[in-house]
């Protein structure tokens, strides 16, 4: 009679061999790359250190001066624009993270004496142009966009030598702000190298609540993106050139001996 037991243990006994060759050689097969794959790591994780340190150097700045072009002299002091005044919280510019600072949700008070600047009674239109001190990669900017009149529609043009000017964004359209303290707005651009950013503020006042017939600003401030212009620290040069050559001697060595 035949013996179902003896064929059940020994069908399993086949199957678990099977599987274990297969593991084994998925094993060999991993093992072959090992190095291959940890040299791979390396270089990997040395180019992403590198990544990272890029991200981390979005700065804010503060323009050092300001000149208004159009609408002069209003009301109030441009200076009162970049100065922090107003800000419900200060950065440090120059310094401080321009996310971490705006994480914060920084408000600017609605109150215009020592604040905010106002273009003439009567004009829709205004323009100033911003000095930076010193020519830097501005990819951002934070408007606090004051509420009582504000800015319909803007114009940023930056320079490098305050006469040769070239768009940075058109057409923008700040937030019309309810009358009380209020909030930045940021607007995105393609990174560019500047020192001088003119703002050409048109469709002012906005309607709400449209009390002052002029254009009129609470406060800016840039990101300034150093990643553009930085290089990579030593260790993760050294890093990447000892990932990078010890990716390359493992290649060459599985080559010769036909494992890859
Ligand atoms: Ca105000
Ligand atoms: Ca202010
Ligand atoms: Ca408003």
């Amino acid at each position: 009679m035949l013996n179902l037991n003896f064929i059940k243990v020994d069908v399993f006994v086949a199957f678990t061999c099977v599987c274990h060759i297969q593991i084994i050689m998925l094993y060999s097969s991993l093992l072959k790359n090992t190095r291959l794959v940890l040299a791979t790591f390396l270089s990997a994780t040395a180019m992403l250190s590198t990544t990272r340190s890029a991200n981390l150097t979005e700065i804010i700045f503060s323009p050092v001066s300001g000149v208004i072009n159009s609408g002069d002299p209003g009301f109030g002091s441009l200076a009162d624009t970049y100065n922090q005044n107003g800000l419900s919280t200060k950065f440090v510019s120059g310094v401080t993270d321009f996310d971490a600072y705006l994480a914060l949700n920084p408000i600017h008070s609605n109150i215009f004496a020592g604040n905010e600047w106002f273009s003439n009674s009567g004009t829709q239109n205004a323009t100033v142009t911003y000095d930076l001190g010193s020519v830097l990669n501005i990819d951002r900017l934070a408007l606090w966009n004051e509420e009582s009149s504000g800015i319909g529609r803007l114009n940023l043009l930056s320079s490098t030598d305050n006469v040769n000017f070239s768009a940075l964004a058109l057409g923008l359209t700040p937030l019309d702000n309810p009358a009380e303290e209020y909030p930045a707005q940021v607007f995105s651009f393609a990174t560019a190298s500047a020192r001088y950013v003119r703002f050409e503020a048109s469709l002012c006042p906005q309607p709400n609540p449209s009390t002052f017939p002029a254009c009129a600003i609470g406060e800016v401030a840039f990101s300034v993106n150093n990643s553009a212009t930085s290089v990579p620290k030593p260790f993760t040069i050294v890093g990447t050139l000892i990932g990078a050559t010890v990716a390359f001697r493992t290649r060459q060595r599985l080559k010769a001996t036909n494992k890859l």
